[in-house]
């Protein structure tokens, strides 16, 4: 029997196994009920869908989609068991005015995947991140604490002992995003996993978006979670902020090429496969240039890039700790970076 709307790719790759022990009780809803629409097929996409409703589709393709047209994806479900996009096209599951659309059980994608977490100062932020991932996505976390005053690294420590699937990376002082994450790049290739994310810990990245990102990443080698794609958009940030991050954009553009739009963008899904093929020992910068960096080597080793519109926002609480050395880093370096 065929599934109507759901394609093969789909019910190969997603498959709906629960994992109760990991999901974390939702948050507090509105009483009130929204209108919830079902789109199957591009067809039932209209021009200028309704923001205001809870959308339940069938595919992840469909997901962007919706997004690139305004919706936020927090209001967009990717539902793939028949019966229940019945349930919903008839109105027996009703939703609430603005709540986050969870998924029955997280996406799991083929391969072992880990989300990369730098952390330095984010005691606040970590808890709140770590009880939503495992909502969207089926995944190992690893966070990279530089020593942090302020003890996220114990927090870490703590959610680690409860939560096997968490793991802790302790360096004894701040080396900067860059190092962060190469550290964590080569734990994932000891390791054998096959995707590795980057994912800030201060919920400036949408945890929804994890399985969109993954899904990309059946025909990429690197997806970029992109501001700067029709659909994606920065929100909370100053002027300041905002002009130097489209400058950046703009800046590495020019120097290397328009193909990408978002070239220093901190939310990504890689391969493990095509990190191999990348001498990580050669990568020497840190912040944007980071970025910028390692999205060239990417380009220069021939690999499939795509880009998934994202809203980032700025984050609540705590610091950033972006500073003016890591833009002034960056404009130096990019040009450099052409001859990689
Ligand atoms: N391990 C480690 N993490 C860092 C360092 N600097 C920043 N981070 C983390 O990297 C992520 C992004 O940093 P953030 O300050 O939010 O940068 P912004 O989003 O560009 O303002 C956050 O999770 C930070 O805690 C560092 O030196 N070491
Ligand atoms: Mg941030």
């Amino acid at each position: 029997m065929t599934e109507p709307g759901v394609g093969p790719a789909l019910r190969k790759t997603v498959a709906t196994e629960e994992r109760p022990d990991l999901l974390a009780p939702a948050g507090p809803r509105a009483a009130a009920a929204c209108a919830v629409c079902v789109a199957t097929h591009r067809g039932e996409v209209p021009a200028r869908p309704d923001p205001g409703a809870a959308w339940i589709v069938t595919s992840f393709e469909l997901a962007d989609e919706l997004v690139r047209r305004g919706v936020e994806s927090a209001r967009v479900l990717v539902e793939t068991d028949p019966e229940r996009v019945d349930a919903h096209r008839s109105g027996a599951m009703p939703q609430s005015v603005g709540a986050v659309l969870v998924p029955r059980a997280p996406f799991r994608f083929p391969g072992r995947h880990l989300v990369v977490v730098p952390t330095y100062d984010e005691r606040e932020n970590l808890p709140v991140l770590l009880a939503q991932i495992p909502r969207w996505l089926c995944c190992d976390v690893l966070v990279v604490d530089d020593g942090s005053p302020d003890g996220t690294g114990e927090v870490a420590d703590r959610l680690a002992i409860v939560q096997p699937w968490v793991h802790v990376m302790h360096r004894a002082k701040k080396e900067g995003l860059g190092r962060a994450y190469l550290a964590g790049f080569r734990w994932a290739l000891e390791r054998g996993y096959d995707r590795v994310y980057e994912m800030d810990a201060d919920l400036s990245h949408a945890p929804q978006d994890l399985p969109r990102l993954a899904h990309a990443g059946l025909c990429a080698d690197l997806v970029i979670g992109s501001r700067y794609v029709k659909g994606g958009d920065t929100r909370g940030w100053s002027l300041r902020r905002r002009m130097l991050s489209r400058f950046g954009n703009l800046y590495a553009r020019t120097w290397l090429g328009s193909g990408v739009r978002d070239w220093t963008a901190g939310f990504r899904c890689m391969s493990t496969a095509a990190l191999r093929r990348i001498d990580l020992s050669a990568v020497a910068s840190d912040g944007y240039a980071f970025q910028i960096e390692m999205t060239r080597r990417f380009r220069s080793a021939s690999c499939a890039i795509a880009e998934v519109p994202v809203h980032f926002v700025d984050r609540s609480a705590g610091k950033s700790k972006m500073n003016a050395s890591i833009a002034v880093e960056a404009m130096r370096k990019v040009p450099a970076f052409r001859r990689i």
